[in-house]
C-alpha cells in the first residue's frame, strides 16, 4: 500500500534542531525562502533502484540549505558559500556550467520546472551544507531537493513531495548526465526520524520501518576518496544491467527490468553469451533478494543476521559488480572480524566515498582510533568518522 504519510509539498515539519545556518544571514530578505535537504544512507540494496528493485534508505543529520530570494529580472546570481563561487546567467539560458558542477544541480532543477510549465523569472540564491561532498551521501541529490522544495514554494506550485522527488531525479538524469536511479532524491525528500524507509522502487510504495537497533550506531568511515569514477562506470553498470534484461527478454517476455529475473533465467539466457553481463546480473538479483531476507531481519530484531548480509553486499559489489575500490575494500575487510562491527559494506554509487558500518556503541571511539592508523598505514590516506543519525527528509524553515 502507498505510505500517504507527509506527502504534503512543504516538506517534513522542520524539528526544533533545524536552524536556517548563520552563514545564510547575510543573503536573507524579507522575501526569501530557505529550504534544507538532507543527505542520506543506505542499509542495504545498492543498485538495485534503478532496475525496479528495493532499497532501505535514510535521511541523516547533514543537509544541503539554499535561500531564494526573488529579482525583477531574468537573472540567475547563485553562489556557493563553502565553496565561495559564483556563477550567473539568465533563466532563459539554462545551459551547463563548463567548470563548475555545483551550479548544474541548480539550474537542472529549474530547467524541470521550466519544462514543467512554471515560468520562472530571475532570482538570487546561495547555497550552503555540510555533507561531505563525493562521499557516497549524496550531496547532489541533497541540492536538488533542497532546491526543488525552495521554488515549489517561492512559486506556490503546489507540487507535492513524489513530483519533486522525480523532477529532482530528472534534473539529475537530464541536465547532470547521471541516469541515477531515484533512491537518493526519494530518501532526501520522504526521510523520517529514526526510520529507515523500505521504497519499493518500481511501484514506489514505501514503508517507515523504525531503526531500533538498541546498543548500535551507524558508522560513516570516509575514505576521502573521490568516486570521480563513479558517473561514467555508474551510466556501464545501468546499460549493462539493460542489456542483461534484453537478453532475457527474448526467451521471457514479461521480464520487464531485473526485479523479475529468477538466477535460473541469468544461468540460461546470459550465462552462455557474455561472463561480464551475467556478473552485473547476477549481484542485482541477488541484492534484491537479500535486501527482502534483510528485511525480515531487521523486523524480528535479528541484528547480527542483518549484518551478514550486509557483508554479503559488500563482497557482490566489490567481486561481481566491480564498483568498490582499495580503498572501500580495505575498510570492510579490517572490520570483519571485529565482534563489535555487526555489519559493514560499501555505500552508494561506489568508486570511493564511505563505508556503512553497524558497531555497538561502547566499541566506537577505539574502533576510530584503531581503523585510523590501520588506514593511514595501509593506504596513506586519513581516515574521516561521522556517526550518522536519522533525521527528518526536506523542509522549509522560512
Ligand atoms: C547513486 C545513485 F544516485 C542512486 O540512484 C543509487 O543507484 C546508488 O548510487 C547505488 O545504489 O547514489
Amino acid at each position: 500500500m502507498m505510505n500517504k504519510e507527509a506527502v504534503d509539498a512543504r516538506g517534513s515539519a522542520p524539528a526544533p534542531g533545524y536552524k536556517v545556518p548563520a552563514s545564510l544571514s547575510p543573503f536573507i530578505k524579507e522575501n526569501s525562502v530557505v529550504a534544507r535537504s538532507p543527505g542520506r544512507i543506505n542499509l542495504i540494496g545498492e543498485h538495485t533502484d534503478y532496475n525496479n528493485g528495493f532499497v532501505l534508505p535514510a535521511a541523516i543529520d547533514k543537509a544541503a540549505y539554499i535561500v531564494i530570494t526573488p529579482r525583477h529580472d531574468k537573472e540567475l546570481h547563485l553562489r556557493s558559500i563553502d565553496l565561495q563561487e559564483t556563477y550567473s546567467t539568465t533563466a532563459d539560458k539554462l545551459e551547463k556550467s563548463p567548470d563548475m558542477s555545483w551550479p548544474n544541480y541548480i539550474l537542472g532543477v529549474i530547467e524541470q520546472f521550466a519544462l514543467a510549465g512554471i515560468a520562472i523569472n530571475g532570482f538570487d540564491a546561495a547555497l550552503t551544507g555540510d555533507i561531505p561532498i563525493g562521499a557516497g551521501l549524496s550531496s547532489s541529490a541533497a541540492v536538488e531537493c533542497a532546491v526543488a522544495l525552495a521554488i515549489n514554494e517561492l512559486y506556490a506550485c503546489g507540487f507535492d513531495k513524489f513530483t519533486l522527488v522525480k523532477l529532482s531525479q530528472k534534473a539529475e538524469n537530464d541536465f547532470v548526465g547521471v541516469q541515477c536511479g531515484i533512491m537518493d532524491q526519494f530518501a532526501s525528500m520522504f526521510g523520517k526520524h529514526n526510520h529507515v524507509i523500505r521504497l519499493d522502487c518500481r511501484s514506489l510504495d514505501f514503508d517507515y520501518v523504525p531503526f531500533n537497533m538498541e546498543g548500535i550506531k551507524i558508522l560513516l568511515l570516509d575514505t576521502n576518496v573521490k568516486h570521480s569514477l563513479g558517473s561514467s562506470e555508474y551510466n556501464v553498470r545501468r546499460k549493462q544491467c539493460e542489456t542483461g534484461v534484453a537478453w532475457i527478454q527474448r526467451h521471457v517476455p514479461s521480464v520487464k527490468s531485473l526485479r523479475d529475473a529468477t538466477p535460473e533465467m541469468l544461468d540460461k539466457y546470459v550465462l552462455p553469451d557474455d561472463m561480464l553481463i551475467y556478473q552485473r546480473c547476477k549481484y542485482v538479483v541477488e541484492e534484491n533478494n537479500r535486501l527482502l531476507a534483510a528485511c525480515k531481519h531487521l523486523e524480528q530484531g535479528n541484528i547480527p543476521a542483518f549484518g551478514a548480509r550486509m557483508f554479503e553486499t559488500h563482497h557482490g559489489l566489490s567481486k561481481l559488480y566491480e564498483v568498490s575500490c582499495p580503498e572501500l575494500d580495505f575498510l570492510v575487510t579490517h572490520v570483519q572480524d571485529n565482534p563489535a562491527v555487526l555489519g559493514a559494506r560499501m555505500m552508494g554509487g561506489g568508486f570511493g566515498g564511505c563505508t556503512i558500518n553497524l558497531v555497538k556503541e561502547e566499541a566506537i571511539d577505539e574502533l576510530i582510533a584503531e581503523t585510523s592508523i590501520a588506514y593511514k598505514k595501509a593506504m596513506n590516506k586519513v581516515l574521516r568518522a561521522h556517526v550518522a543519525k536519522i533525521e527528518n527528509g526536506s523542509c522549509i524553515l522560512r
